[in-house]
């Protein structure tokens, strides 16, 4: 069965694994910030953890469209000090969400197992950041910047191009000396995608799995699980774990998740119908 190394831990890739957010952005607002000190940060690691999380994506700069701009030393600030303690104290793979080649650079070095770029290293130095280490790396497609892409969101053909634009990261990658087996895609949902777009991608998902690396998705509480059920975050937990579980029956092998205990359990669900664990 095929695996992911993670600089020093492996996930076995006959499963399906949960990624809990935690975020170290003061203005996050699905946790509404709660979690800015290093010390409530590695708490809610530890939890979820105990849920039943294998790795925890840690992010110290939003995304969000009008979102404030962070410094490199800003996000050095916010995320060093708990990926540090994470590593440490906990039993996880840890993901670090970030684009800028400083904080890869210094993330890498404290002992981080993944690092989940939604700009799919596209800035100047990102590749060299982490190609000469052992850590897996998260590719995303996202159509413009964060701040315009949900203005007017158009493809030809959203699953084929977006299938295209993944397929020519990974191979300038692997171009770069980048091992293939080090490399996870994601299509992005909500990143320059109508609902119709984001769908049409969740329904063909399992053509993502065409190019050979493990799958990872994000739809957790995400404006398209909003509009689909007319609900604010707060009223988005049954759709996302829907959402998860659709995902994971279409061959995503790592979901990023707000809600852990609830999709650990619907993806336990998923493995079981899958046939986890037979020969
Ligand atoms: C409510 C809660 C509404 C959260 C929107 C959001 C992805 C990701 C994000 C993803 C990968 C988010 C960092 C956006 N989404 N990384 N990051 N894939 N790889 N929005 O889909 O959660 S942040």
């Amino acid at each position: 069965m095929p695996e992911l190394k993670c600089s020093s831990r492996t996930l076995s890739l006959a499963r399906t694994h949960v990624m809990g957010v935690l975020n170290v952005t003061p203005d996050s607002f699905s946790d509404g910030g709660q979690y800015t000190t290093a010390e409530l940060a590695v708490r809610q690691a530890s939890l979820m953890v105990e849920q039943g999380a294998s790795l925890v994506d840690i992010g110290g700069e939003s995304t969000r469209p009008g979102a404030a701009e962070v410094s490199v030393q800003e996000e050095l600030d916010r995320v060093c000090p708990v990926v540090e303690r994470v590593v440490k104290e906990c039993d996880v793979v840890v993901s670090v969400d970030t684009s800028k080649p400083e904080v890869m650079t210094e993330v890498v070095r404290l002992g981080c197992g993944l690092v989940n770029d939604v700009r799919a290293f596209s800035f100047e130095g990102a590749i060299d950041a982490i190609k000469n280490s052992d850590v897996a790396i998260c590719v995303m497609h996202m159509q413009g910047d964060p701040s315009t892409m949900q203005r007017a969101p158009g493809y030809d053909d959203v699953v084929g191009d977006v299938q295209a634009y993944l397929r020519q990261r990974l191979s300038l990658l692997m171009q770069a000396g980048v091992a293939q087996e080090r490399v996870v895609l994601d299509p992005g949902f909500g990143f320059g995608k109508s609902l119709a777009h984001n769908l049409d991608l969740l329904r063909d998902l399992s053509s993502l799995s065409g190019l050979g690396c493990p799958v990872l998705v994000g739809l957790s509480r995400k404006s398209m699980i909003g509009h689909i059920l007319d609900r604010d975050v707060d009223g988005r937990l049954y759709g996302s774990v829907s959402a998860a579980v659709v995902a994971a029956m279409n061959g995503a092998k790592i979901i990023r998740v707000h809600d852990v205990a609830e999709t650990v359990d619907a993806l336990k669900v998923v493995d079981a119908v899958l046939g986890v664990g037979r020969r």
